[in-house]
């Protein structure tokens, strides 16, 4: 049973020499470099044990590397290469050889790391070549036996005892080999030759590592004679019934059991109706657990796990079980920083695990199908997975799309092929949800083919493919970085047509019927990225929204020690590889260690499946429960009370079970009565957790909250009778800056309106506000003091800031008064001069003090850090946390640690308890806060982490507004209500030294 009508058809056309697939002098192409696929291996099926036994091959294997993919063959019979030759030496399989130190990987976005030249691959061609013994356990079968490579990066041959097998390309796909006539009793030698690149990489230019290998497992199988070959369950849902229809194809005959729906020994290819089932969902992912047995012979059964549901776009949404499903989703990759993609089965549940408890309901397998374990896990977990087949030629982008094998014929076999081996291999996960035909590889026949032939093949599923504008081959109209107001505009249907939609009868029409995906959105690349809710509340309140990915799961940083030992995680450039991407694979929300990042929190917290309004004016809490299927009993509600971040009380609130996407209203607990007279503001925060454990986080997990401000504090007396200015000698008399307060060494204030560029400053082409600043000479300030003013009440410095050769700038006032054993600051910000709407970095002052004040406690929100956009994750309360961890370390140095909303801040030295408090004085304005013991000048400079080094002193940043973030560094910028526009700015400060005798 060797494989397919598309090889056939490769080695056709490959016989008759057509151009591109061989040589200039008519010789045939090498495999590597042909248009073939694969030869000798066994047609797509499902993944799952054959009934036999099963014999992993993974562990350590002998490896030689070579320059060139012709090396000689010396190493296939027995005993594979002599235990003397030293080009061999031990390499673990799954893995990359790359990370294990033969040559290294190399990073690219779009562009191929070799010349657009296809199908051809130059001669320098990195060739890995592996090899180990085994020894077949007694009595296993020989006939029949397959040779299973789950992953091999990205073109391969395979001996066994000195016997070629075959080859295969397709590196995020199964190939089979029979491997039953090379096989023999006791010892076995298997020898496996890897090509760095091939025909196929034209086909694999996912922004990502080029991470060559035999990355994911190889298996024996052993296969009992009539052992069930393939299968595909079709077990669907009738929701108005509550029933389930079951019917399994098989290629031999079998018989069907799921004791739990009492079910013994059904004929597996007749549909049976079976009347009453609960429904699989990724919400509650119900899963039936079975037997498919051979009808004859002794073949053990195969074990099942089925899930009953439909899939079906209706009215133009997108529903699973008749009702409609919001995806709340992530893009994943498969990456580990050390092991690259040859993630572990403990690394795929995590990544679970932390979706789950972050409110994440879907996955997008970008950009090729992930390891088949992954997908079990979704089955079980409950995950929405949107599996994208291994196909994306985008690198053709930079020869104008010419020559593009999406628009090939002869590439049809190897489209054929990828799309075949994905879908045979994933069908029967009731987590796959719809298929995805690729990523980014333009338009072209071949994915009308593909589409086709998966149509038919799996009715049951919709497609998506984003770049198909005639809107045949995707049932989704689908887009990338859409922003929010796109979004709410095709949310009402009344969107403009793409630019590019083809330019057929019937096109638009077609597309205006479908439901919306955003398959990638919110780049969360470094700080941020921001508008999270603000997407979220436009993708709730229009049926037409099926949902959206955040671009993406994990940064693709890989672990390195530089030469004073320290860590880092290293990206495109790092390893001396040219072209590269540089850091455009650090995009995801979490680090690559898999620590979450800030933007994970914030995406939660957008994203939380239950609504908690609260609304202390008419006294009422509203909840809405926003999940698709489930009721509200699996959560519980509780409340706690605060004053100026001091626990006060705390109750359970009694919320009814409410139904999926319906809401209740709840009036405000009983409080206690707050003390009268001058005190500080009280908030109540509701919590929603869950009720009992679930598989993916315990009794008490917090899924949603809300907080609301139940009372105002009292303002604050005025200080009595005449202001005085500060003693003589506090503030220099030139600058009119401090000269220390109390026993802290307290310097300054200093204007501060510059960050360290986000990446989202950066920004992508022109889509960059960190050009126009930097036009603007916003980090290129310069001072001009224009006067310092003493009088018995107060003293007022004013300055001027601007930048060198242009005719705008910042005037500033500090006005100085003495508070009891504190100092009053005013500062006042006023922009001068043409601005022409340019927005800045951030207004407010800096300070420095000594290094060992690093113990900070702040009442504000917290515990993470907060943009203005990207604010949601964080609350009020009274936190601490000592300068270290008070910084982001994200893997490419930028702006982090800012806590928002503060009302006051201390910075202590833990060892004397000196040190100073900040508190907002006046109209009560809260303040950003970043603290650090480095300046923005030396986050900005450095390129890893390591760079950065603190110093004797710390930078204390008092942030009267920043600039949001947004998604520019690829997609839009922050939303207009966050741009941080030029206004006066005014902000009263009390600044007051701890544990010293005053001010001077
Ligand atoms: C989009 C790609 O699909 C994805 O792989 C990744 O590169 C992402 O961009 C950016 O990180 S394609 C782009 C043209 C929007």
């Amino acid at each position: 049973m060797t494989d397919t009508d598309a090889e056939a058809a490769t080695a056709r056309s490959t016989r008759t020499g057509h151009p591109g697939a061989g040589q200039r002098d008519g010789t045939p192409a090498p495999y590597w470099a042909d248009l073939s696929p694969g030869t000798g291996r066994l047609a797509p099926r499902a993944h799952f044990q054959r009934g036999g036994r099963r014999l992993a091959l993974g562990g350590t294997w002998s490896f030689r590397l070579s320059p060139a993919a012709d090396a000689p063959l010396d190493f296939l019979g027995s005993g594979g290469p002599a235990q003397d030759d030293g080009d061999w030496s031990p390499l673990r399989v799954p893995g990359h050889w790359v990370l294990q130190g033969h040559g290294v990987p190399r990073y690219t976005n779009t562009a191929y790391p070799f010349p657009i030249d296809p199908p051809h691959v130059p001669d320098a061609n990195p060739t890995g070549d592996h090899h180990r013994t085994f020894h077949l356990p007694d009595g296993w079968r020989l006939p029949g036996t397959v040779l299973r490579f789950d992953g091999v990066d990205s073109c391969f041959k395979v001996w066994l005892n000195g016997r070629e097998l075959g080859t295969s390309k397709g590196s995020r796909l199964p190939s089979e080999f029979d491997a039953g006539q090379a096989l023999r009793p006791g010892r076995n030698d298997l020898a496996v030759r890897v090509h760095r690149w091939s025909s196929g990489s034209y086909l694999e230019d996912q922004d990502m590592w080029w991470l060559p290998g035999i990355f994911r497992d190889v298996t024996l199988l052993e296969v009992p004679p009539g052992a069930i070959g393939d299968y595909f369950v079709h077990a669907s849902y009738d929701h108005e019934r509550g029933s389930g229809t079951l019917r399994v194809d098989t290629d031999v005959p079998a018989l069907l059991s799921l004791p739990e729906l009492g079910v013994h020994g059904h004929p597996a290819d007749q549909a049976l109706p079976l009347p009453r089932v609960e429904p699989w969902s990724a919400e509650h992912p119900r899963l039936y657990t079975g037997e498919l047995a051979p009808a004859s012979g002794d073949a053990a059964p195969v074990r099942l796990r089925v899930g009953f549901r439909t899939v079906a776009i209706r009215d133009g949404r997108f529903t699973v079980n008749g009702v409609p499903v919001l995806l709340r989703g992530v893009n994943r990759h498969e990456h580990d920083p050390d092991r690259g993609r040859a993630v572990t089965l403990d690394t795929m549940r995590h990544d679970l695990v932390l979706m789950k408890r972050h409110n994440i309901n879907a996955v997008r397998t970008a950009h090729y199908p992930p390891h088949p374990d992954f997908l079990a896990l979704c089955d079980e977990l409950g995950m929405w997975v949107v599996d994208e087949c291994d196909i994306e030629t985008h690198g053709f982008i930079h020869a104008d799309w010419a020559g593009n094998p999406a628009d090939d014929p002869r590439w049809r076999p190897m489209f054929m092929d990828r799309i075949r081996r994905t879908v045979e291999r994933d069908k029967n996960h009731p987590s796959v949800v719809i298929w995805s035909l690729g990523n980014e590889s333009h338009h072209g026949a071949n994915l009308g083919v593909v589409a086709e032939w998966t149509r038919e093949r799996d009715p049951s599923r919709p497609l998506h493919y984003e770049r198909d504008r005639t809107y045949r081959h995707s049932d989704f109209y689908s887009l990338m970085y859409a922003p929010v107001a796109e979004v709410d505009r095709i949310g009402r249907h009344e969107e403009d047509a793409p630019a590019e939609t083809a330019d057929e009868p019937g096109t638009e029409q077609r597309r205006r019927r479908l439901p919306f995906l955003l398959c990638e959105y919110a780049h969360a690349m470094g700080n941020g990225p921001g508008s999270l809710t603000e997407y979220q509340r436009v993708l709730e309140s229009h049926p037409r929204c099926a949902g959206a990915f955040v671009w993406e799961w994990i940064d693709h940083g890989l672990r390195r020690t530089d030469g004073s030992g320290r860590e880092y995680f290293a990206y495109g450039g790092d390893f001396g590889d040219s072209p590269h991407g540089g850091t455009f694979c650090i995009d995801g929300l979490l680090f690559p260690d898999r620590t979450p990042s800030p933007g994970l929190d914030a995406y939660k917290k957008a994203i939380e499946p239950v609504g908690i309004d609260i609304d202390p004016d008419v006294g009422r809490i509203r909840i809405r429960n926003r999940h698709d299927v489930r009721d509200l009993s699996h959560l519980r509600f509780g409340w706690t009370l605060e004053t100026d971040g001091v626990h006060v009380a705390e109750g359970e609130l009694g919320v009814e079970p409410v139904a999926a996407r319906r809401e209740t209203d709840l009036a405000l607990p009983a409080l206690p009565a707050l003390p009268s007279g001058p005190a500080g503001e009280t908030w109540l925060t509701v919590r929603a957790v869950l009720a009992a454990d679930e598989p993916w986080a315990p009794a008490g997990h917090e899924v949603a909250w809300a907080q609301s401000r139940i009372r105002r504090a009292e303002p604050r007396p005025a200080p009595g009778g005449h202001p005085r200015a500060p003693a003589v000698g506090a503030l220099d008399e030139h600058t009119g800056q401090l000269r220390g307060l109390g026993g802290v060494d307290l310097m300054g204030p200093y204007l501060d309106i510059w960050r360290a560029p986000t990446d989202n400053d950066r920004g992508m082409g022109d889509n960059s506000v960190l050009r126009r600043w930097r036009a603007a000479g916003l980090d290129r300030l310069v001072i001009r003091t224009e006067s310092v003013e003493r009088s018995p009440e107060q003293v007022l410095v004013r300055s001027r800031h601007a930048p060198d050769g242009l005719p705008h700038g910042l005037g500033t006032h500090y006005t100085w008064t003495r508070e009891g054993d504190a100092l009053r600051l005013t500062v006042d910000i006023t922009p001068e001069g043409p601005w022409d709407g340019l927005s800045l970095p951030r207004a407010g002052v800096r300070f420095t003090l000594p290094a060992r004040h690093n113990r900070v406690r702040w009442y504000g929100k917290g515990p993470g850090e907060a943009y203005p956009d990207s604010e949601q994750a964080s609350r009020i309360g009274l936190f601490a946390a000592d300068v270290a961890s008070l910084q982001t370390p994200y893997v490419v140095p930028q702006e982090n640690g800012r806590r928002a909303a503060v009302r006051w801040a201390e910075l202590v030295d833990p060892v004397t308890g000196q040190g100073l408090r900040v508190e907002t004085a006046g109209s009560g304005r809260p303040f950003g806060l970043t603290v650090r013991p480095w300046s923005s000048e030396e986050l900005e400079e450095a390129a890893h982490p390591p760079d950065l080094v603190p110093g004797g002193r710390l930078h204390l940043h008092v942030d009267i507004a920043q600039h949001g973030l947004g998604s520019a560094s690829c997609g839009p910028g922050p939303l207009e209500d966050h741009l941080l526009l030029p206004q006066p700015w005014r902000i009263e400060l009390l600044l007051r030294p701890l544990g010293t005798g005053g001010p001077s």
